[in-house]
Parts: C-alpha cells; structure tokens; sequence
C-alpha cells in the first residue's frame, strides 16, 4: 500500500461522535445513543441487502399492497423486519409504527422511546437501480412507565422528536440525523463496516437552484398556487430535479439548495406523502439545518396527527424558498 495512504486518518465514527456528544442529552443515560447504533446496524444490513438485489431473488413485487395502497416489495419487507429486529433486539425502543404495518407493534419491554419508520421509501425505484432510503423519528413514550403503549404514544407532534434521520442507500450510503443539536452526515465505509462523519454540521443551502415536483401532476393540483410557483421558478431559469425518492430528493436539496414539494391531487386530496413516517423527520432535519417545512397553512411539526397513516401535502426547503412559494399559496 501507499505510504500516504497508510498514514491516512480515518475519520470520527458514528460511535466515537455519539459516546463524544452523549452529555447533550442528560436524561437520556446511553439509550438514546444506543437505539441509533441499532438503527445504524440494520441499516448495514439492508444496505447489504441491496447491493446485491439484482444478484439474487429478492426483487420484486410479493404481490400485497400495505396501507397506503403501494405495492410492497420483498425489499421492503426486509428492511420492516430487520429494523423491527434491531429495534426490538436493543430494548430501548418500547413500540415501533412502520410505513409497512397496519398498526404499532407493542415490544413489550420498559423502553423509554417510540419510533417511527419508514424502512425502504421510493421502493419503486428498486428494481431500476436508483437511490433509496429509510426515514425515522424517535419521540419518548408519552404514557407512564408501567401504562400499556396506545396509539396516542405515536400521534406525537413533530415537534416532540427527540431525533430524526434517514438513510440515503445512494452511490454511497449516508446516514444523516438530528438530536436537535444540528444535522450531521456520515458515510458508510464499507471494508471497514462503519459510518464516518463526512458532512458535519449540515446547513441548507439558501440559493434557489432547483425544485423537485412531480410536474406529471400538474393537471391534477387542486391548489392554484403550485402552478404558479412552478412558473416563477422557470422565470428564474432553475433546474427541474425529481427522483422519486423522497430522501433521494430531499438530501439533493439540502446540499445544493432546492425546494421539494408534493402539494395534494385530485387522486391524493390530502397529499401523498405520510406525516409520521416521512415528513416530520424531514422537517426536523429541515430545521435544524436552517430551512422549513409546511404543509398547506402550518408548519409540518406543529400538525396534531391524528392517525398513524395520515398523510399531508409537503413542502420543503431554505426558508426563502418555501416562503416565496407560500406567497403564491392563499391559506
Ligand atoms: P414508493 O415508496 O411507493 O416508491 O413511494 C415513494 C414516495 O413515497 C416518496 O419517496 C416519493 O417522493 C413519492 O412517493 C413519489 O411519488 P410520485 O411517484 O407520485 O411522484
């Protein structure tokens, strides 16, 4: 080997940067560290599990559809159960509410969080080989010590995260999260099966260069003000990216500086995209890494769910951006 590359340092790991930023949080006696290494481990191994999709039979539809009415695929699965594995393994999570599931799993221990997920988003992206990702929310259970979990411990509102992240399963793959201390960026280094710090402290970026819409919706839109936000965004000659993946084209934004929007449908009157399960992580990171995320009149964290699989139209961005597009939305 190089000499130079013998003496190349290898970086902070997800480990050594949790143990070093432990003492932020002062109620939380190494649980909360210790639930985002499990979230960590299964993501190696769904990671694992990807990059050999085309190598084996794992792709594919398995013919049920969850919810939502999206086809679920074998991957997705997977990722539902290794991540309930690792959860339910480590003890710290006491339920789990999963895009993939109907109702919350109850693990049934003395776990002080909750978590929400959602194990493989822009699964049909799969079997075309393009950017995936799985998005989580921790909140504390709401409920006293020795109450059986409700429902009511995950209709929390956004802003009671306790953290949030995603996994972007790209050329490489991020794990990017929040304690609600800033967001920071590690990358999977594979030989040597650790994430490392690779974007600290992760800031939008406040130029307006793209937006990311599914413009094939623009005949369905029920509010007006998209299409003339669109059009706004033309007349400023910015770029039109869109990958049909939310972390895929949520994490494009942040680093080069872009609005995502999924505004409801006449198909979707109530948007697409699942308030616990996808946007109030996002809007969470969003935040604390200088943007903001509404839905159509409030802020995304400040939304009451009231059940687990409500969805809500989703806007996302630099501050700048998302106000100007609110300027074209009357509410
Ligand atoms: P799938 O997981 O079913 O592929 O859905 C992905 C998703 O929830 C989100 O990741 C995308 O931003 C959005 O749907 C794409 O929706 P459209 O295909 O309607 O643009």
């Amino acid at each position: 080997m190089e000499k130079s590359r013998i003496d190349l340092p290898i970086g902070i790991t997800l480990d050594r940067f949790i143990k070093s930023n432990q003492s932020q949080y002062p109620n939380a006696a190494g649980e909360l560290s210790q639930l985002l290494r499990d979230i960590a481990l299964a993501s190696k191994v769904v990671n694992r599990e990807i990059n050999k999709a085309g190598l084996v039979d794992i792709m594919g539809y398995v013919g049920l559809m969850n919810s939502g009415g999206d086809h679920q695929q074998k991957l997705d699965l997977l990722a539902n159960t290794r991540f309930t594995r690792a959860l339910s393994k480590g003890g710290e999570a006491c339920g789990i509410a999963s895009e993939e599931t109907d109702e919350f799993i109850d693990l049934k221990n003395n776990g002080k969080y909750v978590v929400t997920i959602d194990p493989l988003d822009g699964s049909s992206n799969i079997d075309v080989n393009v950017s995936i990702g799985t998005i989580f929310s921790i909140y504390k259970k709401k409920s006293a010590e020795n109450e059986p979990l409700s429902e009511a411990d995950f209709l929390q509102k956004g802003r009671d995260q306790i953290a949030a992240g995603y996994i972007l399963y790209g050329p490489s793959t991020m794990l990017v999260f929040s304690t609600g201390n800033g967001v920071n960026g590690f990358t999977y280094e594979s030989t040597l099966g650790e994430y490392v710090l690779s974007h600290p402290a992760l800031v939008f970026k406040n130029e307006s260069t793209f937006y990311s819409m599914n413009e094939g919706l623009s005949l369905d839109l029920i509010d007006n003000g998209i299409a003339t936000y669109i059009h706004a965004c033309k007349e400023q000659r910015m770029s039109g990216r869109y990958i049909g993946s939310l972390v895929a084209d949520f994490h494009r934004n942040l680093l080069k500086g872009g609005i995502f929007l999924y505004p409801r449908t006449h198909k979707y009157p109530n948007g697409k995209l699942r308030l616990l399960f996808e946007a109030n992580a996002l809007a969470f990171i969003a935040e604390q890494a200088g943007g903001i995320a509404t839905s159509n009149d409030s802020s995304v964290l400040d939304i009451q769910p009231n059940n687990i699989h409500q969805t809500i139209p989703f806007y996302v961005g630099p501050k700048m951006m998302v106000k100007q597009l609110l300027s074209h939305l009357n509410f």
